[in-house]
């Protein structure tokens, strides 16, 4: 029986994969934890448990209590939050991973841990950056997704922990708030363009960033989550979907908010961004797993206009 634990499930990502792995493998087999306090409705949605990954003997305890065989570890401070608190975030980030990853070992479990495409850095390959090649992040979030691409890795070669990981691009999705990051303009602007037909970015117009929309995001997720361990040929796998910059996007709305207007007022994100790729190669992953995304900016811009116009009452035409 397939029991899995998801840390930072209440998060933008692990709140909607809680969600569709439940469907596929029962409500009580998903184990969502987090250390904010559940909604009424997510409490509803199957078990929550309060942990904090810094505390390794509660997260032992929950394997162990709970017959845990996968994780997936989401508990993570972004780019952005990190780059203001980056002391919490290498606590949260690197001694998180290290506890998560020592259980994995301690009790043979599969392990999926997402890196980011912040793991590149400014000397890294600007366009359809491959799997390897140079990575000297600047941020302590980068820093700290290198650190746990190389930390699952020396676990599989050293003791054979089934870790796997993917550098996920900017996520877009309608119900978890983003959590502090460089590419969450991609989600607030959907919001401001219903609720105030206009958008203060703090990115400049021609920032091209790789993004992907939360169903995508999902597939792949439990793509990697479910292939047998010998089919892969490698551990961490480049994922990508739609590159595009926030002018892009703006015109994109227009099309369907003709009033939309945007304003572009650049702030420390602005170098965060600049120092990411602009394109991604994710060749292996579609070789290795099957790997190809469904949404365009199109389809992403109509889906979530759709959904909040829904979930915040404002009605919307498409
Ligand atoms: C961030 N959303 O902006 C995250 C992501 C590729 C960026 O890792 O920090």
């Amino acid at each position: 029986m397939t029991k899995i634990l998801i840390t930072g499930s209440l998060g933008q990502i692990g709140n909607e994969l809680a969600e569709k792995l439940r469907v596929k493998y029962g409500k009580e087999n998903v184990i969502g934890t987090d250390i904010r306090k559940p909604t009424d409705e997510s409490r509803q949605q199957g078990p929550f448990v309060y942990l904090d990954v810094l505390d390794q003997s509660s997260l032992k305890r929950l394997v162990v209590d709970y017959d845990v065989n996968w994780i997936i570890h989401n508990a993570s401070l972004l780019s952005a939050a990190g780059e203001k608190t980056p002391h919490l975030a290498l606590n949260v980030n690197i001694r998180g991973f290290e506890n998560v990853i020592e259980a994995a070992r301690i009790y043979d479990l599969r392990i999926i841990a997402p890196s980011s495409i912040a793991a590149f850095g400014p000397s890294s390959p600007k366009k359809n950056t491959p799997d390897l090649t140079i990575m000297r992040p600047n941020t302590i979030y980068g820093l700290s997704k290198v650190y746990l691409e190389l930390l699952g890795e020396y676990y599989h070669k050293k003791w054979g922990v089934d870790f796997r990981s993917i550098r996920y691009p900017g996520i877009i999705s309608s119900k978890a708030p983003p959590g502090g990051g460089t590419t969450d303009y991609a989600v607030n602007i959907f919001y401001d363009a219903l609720e105030k037909k206009s958008y203060n970015c703090f990115l400049a117009p021609e920032t091209v960033l790789p993004m992907m929309y939360i169903p995508d995001c999902l597939k792949a997720t439990l793509q990697l989550l479910e292939i047998s361990s010998e089919k892969l040929r490698q551990r961490t796998f480049n994922l990508a979907a739609i590159s595009f910059n926030p002018a892009e996007l703006a015109s994109s709305i227009t099309k369907f908010i003709p009033e939309f207007t945007i304003q572009y007022k650049p702030d420390f994100r602005q170098s965060i961004a600049d120092s990411w790729p602009s394109s991604i190669d994710d060749s292996e992953a579609r070789k290795q797993w099957g790997w190809k995304h469904d949404y365009d900016l199109q389809s992403v811009t109509l889906d979530m206009l759709k959904n909040l116009s829904k979930r915040l009452n404002i009605p919307f035409t498409s």
